[in-house]
């Protein structure tokens, strides 16, 4: 594949931009960008001038150094430079930095201060008011980046979909605004949404209601509404402030059932159902399932799947991934709910960097009906949130053995988020963690390795009889940052024939697993550990991300682990 000449020039490009954020030096800077200039004006390929042995340094600002790395990039592809900045510094700051008023000092100041790594992170930072509150920032810069933000979101760029947690989050009360229309009867939201997608591209409410009902006024008239995009008699669409846009549709009572399913769809799952619906002579749409011109079914889901002859298929799982087939054979699984879950079994506390000391963290625990809470804090590796040394874990264990007669109820499971280092071993020597219940192990640095090493990394590291569960098993941050390249499959092979389990981490920055690969866990007979990762007590409330997406892979009750109570568990946890 030849390398085009745009390719060597974003490469140089990048490089300048992040060692201008790291603060480096202005020359060295200056002839990357130049470097970079003079290659994408040029009218020949600079690949073929690579290959016919051509002496880079005829052309303009390019000396034997910046030959020498075109070269490297003419024939791997990649310029090592670039990533070990990027390995340095998120790979995304550059992009902070087409924001105006946003120079490289600016983005430093960002990253380091407050974290931001992402247009993504650099939105919800401003929204949540912490730009003005930076030295050299002030309310009005936070103001223009936020326009600045929202500008460049209509000129229609890449529009972000939105993280399923953000879309409750302006879903509920907008809901609650909208039951307080009057004569309204049935109000829901559809799509992704109801789907349980980790990420939604709008929101599709559905809402039935009395004749004469002013809903839709109500609808536009909301205080968070930014734009009103149609309004009619039963169809209206806004975009919020947020960015999000919402459609509304009033449906007739009797039509409610089909256009609830025919709006949840997935798209796949709807052409599916037609389809199966055609071979029955049937007519499926949003307004009924249809015999000739008689409306056989249309008020409630259940009936519409029954006409065509199939049991109820959850929301969660309408992707036509082949629950169509098992809800004509009975065989649909019965996904795992809430109240399923007997414990926690990964959070962190003050200790590393939690917000909230062991006892509230287990006090919460307790209130949330648990039976059990692994504290996990980080190992010592993980520098940045001050992880655990032989020392202070032994410290850890001491004060959870007092603890553990005095807070009654509920069972603390003594663990570690323990770092796997890039070679495989674990970050802490054995004689410490065989004192432990169980051992989460995760992955925190080198994302970059190939597929194969990063693979072999982790599989060495179940090869230790301390490890039990493979958190965050791929290091996505949706939005933020991709999965890592390695072989999953083969990770969970190797995790079946050791006895460990994966995480099906349900932090919705996280929701890692993705359904896909919870439902290849399944399949491969691996149990799937549901854990919040929280930091403070309320993040135990998001383990129902984790449960929408543990339902979208098919996950019942008897697939997850920590559904079982203590006894069973520990048996379970025992490696040989
Ligand atoms: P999103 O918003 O991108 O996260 O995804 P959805 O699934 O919410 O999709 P959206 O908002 O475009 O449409 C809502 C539902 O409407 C969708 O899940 C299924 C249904 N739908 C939309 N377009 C079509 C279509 O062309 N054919 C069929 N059968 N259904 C459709
Ligand atoms: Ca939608
Ligand atoms: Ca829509
Ligand atoms: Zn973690």
């Amino acid at each position: 594949m030849p390398v085009h000449n745009s390719y060597i020039a974003e490469i140089f490009n990048r490089v300048a931009d992040l060692l201008e954020i790291k603060g480096g030096n202005l020359f060295r800077i200056r002839a990357y960008r130049n470097a970079a200039r003079t290659i994408e004006g040029l009218s020949k390929s600079v690949a073929d001038l690579v290959d016919q042995e051509k002496d880079l340094r005829n052309l303009p600002g390019i000396g034997k150094d910046l030959g020498d790395k075109i070269k490297k990039i003419v024939k791997t592809g990649s310029l090592p430079l670039l990533k070990e900045l990027e390995k340095e510094l998120p790979p995304d700051l550059p992009n902070l930095m087409k924001i105006q008023g946003l120079g490289p000092r600016k983005v430093k100041a960002l990253f380091e201060k407050l974290g931001v790594r992402s247009i993504g992170s650099l939105r919800k930072a401003a929204q949540e008011k912490k730009i003005q509150k930076l030295y050299g920032f002030g309310r009005s810069t936070e103001q223009s980046i936020l326009e600045e933000l929202n500008r460049i979101k209509k000129k229609g760029g890449e529009k972000e979909r939105v993280k399923i947690s953000i879309a409750e989050q302006i879903a509920k009360p907008l809901l609650a605004y909208l039951m307080k229309a009057e004569g309204i009867k049935n109000l829901e939201v559809a799509g992704s949404y109801r789907r349980r997608k980790e990420t939604v591209g709008d929101l599709d409410i559905l809402a039935t209601c009395k004749k004469g009902s002013e809903i839709i006024d109500r609808f536009v008239k909301y205080d968070e509404v930014n734009k009103i995009l149609a309004q009619g008699k039963t169809k209206s669409s806004v975009v919020l402030r947020s960015g999000l846009q919402v459609d509304l549709r009033i449906v007739p009572q009797i039509s409610y059932g089909s256009a609830l399913h025919y709006f949840t769809g997935a798209k796949e799952h709807n052409i599916a159902v037609r389809k199966m619906g055609v071979k029955k002579e049937l007519k499926v749409n949003e307004y009924g399932v249809f015999k000739g011109k008689k409306r056989i079914a249309g008020k409630t889901e259940k009936e519409v799947y029954e006409q065509i002859g199939l049991s109820y298929i959850e929301p969660e799982l309408r992707e036509n991934r082949g629950e169509l087939e098992a809800a004509a054979k009975k065989s649909l699984p019965r996904l795992i709910v809430l109240d399923d879950i007997k414990g926690d079994l990964h959070v962190h506390t003050m200790s590393t960097d939690g917000h909230n000391p062991l006892e509230e963290m287990v006090g919460a625990a307790k209130k949330r009906g648990y039976e059990y809470l692994a504290i996990t804090d980080h190992s010592k590796h993980t520098s940045v949130a001050r992880g655990l040394d032989v020392k202070r874990l032994m410290a850890q264990i001491e004060k959870i053995d007092k603890l553990g007669q005095k807070l009654g109820g509920i069972r603390i499971l003594k663990s570690i988020e323990l770092d796997i280092l890039e070679d495989g071993s674990l970050d802490l020597p054995d004689d410490v963690l065989k004192e432990l219940d169980l051992v989460v192990c995760s992955i925190h640095y080198k994302f970059n390795l190939s597929r194969d090493k990063q693979t072999k990394r982790v599989i060495r590291a179940m090869d230790n009889l301390f490890f039990n569960i493979f958190a965050h098993p791929t290091g996505r941050l949706i939005n933020e940052r991709r999965p890592y390249d390695i072989n999953m499959e083969e990770v969970m092979k190797a995790a079946n024939q050791r006895g460990c389990f994966v995480e099906l981490n349900a932090h919705p920055d996280r929701l890692d697993l993705n359904d896909i690969d919870c439902k290849m866990a399944k399949d491969l007979g691996v149990k799937v550990v549901l854990s919040t990762d929280a930091h403070r007590i309320d993040d135990l409330d998001l383990m129902r991300f984790g449960i929408g997406q543990a339902r979208r892979g098919w996950l019942e009750a008897k697939d997850v682990l920590n559904t079982r109570n203590w006894k069973e568990l520990k048996n379970i946890l025992k490696r040989n």
